[in-house]
């Protein structure tokens, strides 16, 4: 016989299955440049029931969560012998993120994490909190995860317990299971959304920076930077300079951040980033497409206007509502595309399109002529296309 406690555990099980296998299920419409899915892929209810309980009667007679998840978010994504994994930034109930991986095989639903989080080894100086990794398969053998790293900010006037500093962490790993910490970029400013380029470039390491003089505020730091760097095992950033700046009153005006690495396709390489505006409800996180010139990655040749995908529905409240954030894409070999974001710092999605639809809406979506007038312009040239095309 099956006493209550056994009986809770297998519940708590079978629940927990049921979530995790659920289908996922395209949604119907949309507007043709790529679709989402009904279900959230990843939320803190699908980190293992054996994370969270103590399944131990004589220490856990009431069966309580002793180590609560509080949110996943962020995910780096790579495909991985012909699985679909993402590298998770879980956030624990006490406020602190670490790195896991989930497995899907089909890269929209069944997402399953290993049994372990991933160890990853400190740096000289331990941080305090580790988020948003991207990865990269770089040409040089290694898979490399850059992330944020970040540590109270010693300077700070006494009492001062919110003062950070974010540099970028680095590590590499062959397996995704064993990862050898690398020494944190050293750089002139502070960095967050640093991104490796997976090819080298005039023999060199090629980094997607984004300079800023806070820990919160870009300040100066104009936008996305590049940077060219000699040796990832002392990553140094001696020269940078931005290829995608902010601009006043656009989609990007107070941050902006390159996502994933971008994506090599015959016409140049696709980039995803985030942009962010502030309003009166706070800051608002979108996030938008460009694309920059095989010949010469700091050269933009695409900058459609305005957002890609912002937050719609239930993406709009979590944590920190309002907010899209993305760090990982996978390209499959029939160009079909896995865009993997986060809603408002709470929970996972996925949304689908194809390299060709990716970048038609790159090359054809009209820029931002930076102002009204201008954008009433180019709204009066589609609509006497159309009209014209009305009347045959
Ligand atoms: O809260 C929204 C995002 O804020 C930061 O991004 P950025 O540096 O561009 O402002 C990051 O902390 C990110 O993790 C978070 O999702």
């Amino acid at each position: 016989m099956k006493n209550e406690f056994q009986a809770k555990v297998e519940k708590l099980f079978a629940d927990h299955e049921a979530l995790i296998t659920r289908p996922n299920i395209p949604v119907e419409g949309g507007n043709g440049v790529f679709t989402r899915y009904t279900y959230p892929i990843v939320t803190a209810a699908h980190t293992p029931v054996f994370w969270r309980y103590d399944l131990d009667e004589a220490t856990n007679p009431y069966l309580m969560e002793r180590i609560g998840m509080n949110a996943t978010l962020n995910s780096g994504a790579i495909k991985w012998n012909g699985k679909y994994l993402i590298v998770v930034r879980v956030e624990g109930a006490d406020r602190k993120s670490f790195f896991a991986v989930a497995e899907s095989p089909n890269g929209v639903d069944n997402f399953r994490f290993w049994d372990y989080p991933i160890t990853l080894p400190e740096d000289v100086v331990p941080a305090t909190n580790v988020y948003d990794m991207r990865l990269t398969a770089h040409e040089d053998g290694w898979i490399y995860g850059i992330f944020c790293a970040e540590r109270h900010d010693d300077n700070a006037a006494p009492g001062d317990l919110s003062a950070a500093t974010a540099t970028a962490g680095i590590a590499r790993t062959k397996d995704l299971v064993n990862w050898e910490r690398l020494p944190d970029l050293k750089t002139k400013s502070q960095q967050r959304n640093v991104v490796l380029h997976p090819e080298f470039v005039n023999g060199k390491y090629a980094l997607y920076t984004r300079p800023q003089d806070g820990f919160i505020d870009t300040g100066s730091g104009g936008g996305i930077g590049w940077a060219l760097v000699d040796d990832m095992t002392c990553a140094e950033v001696k020269e940078e300079i931005i290829i995608d700046p902010r601009y006043y009153h656009t989609i990007k005006e107070v941050k902006n951040g390159e996502g994933p690495h971008p994506i090599k396709t015959p016409k140049g390489w696709l980039h995803l980033a985030h942009g962010v505006r502030a309003c009166a409800a706070g800051l608002r996180y979108v996030l938008y497409l460009y694309m920059t010139s095989l010949e010469d990655p700091t050269k933009v040749i695409a900058a459609p206007a305005g957002h890609f995908m912002a937050p719609i529905g239930e993406e709009r409240v979590g944590d920190v509502s309002n907010v899209l954030f993305t760090n990982g894409w996978i390209a499959d070999e029939d160009g079909k595309v896995f865009i993997y974001y986060a809603s408002s710092d709470t929970r996972m999605h996925v949304a689908t399109s194809t390299v060709d639809k990716l970048v038609d809406y790159c090359m054809n979506t009209p820029e931002d002529g930076l102002r009204s007038s201008a954008s009433v312009e180019t709204l009066k040239k589609l609509i006497q296309k159309n009209l014209d095309i009305l009347k045959k």
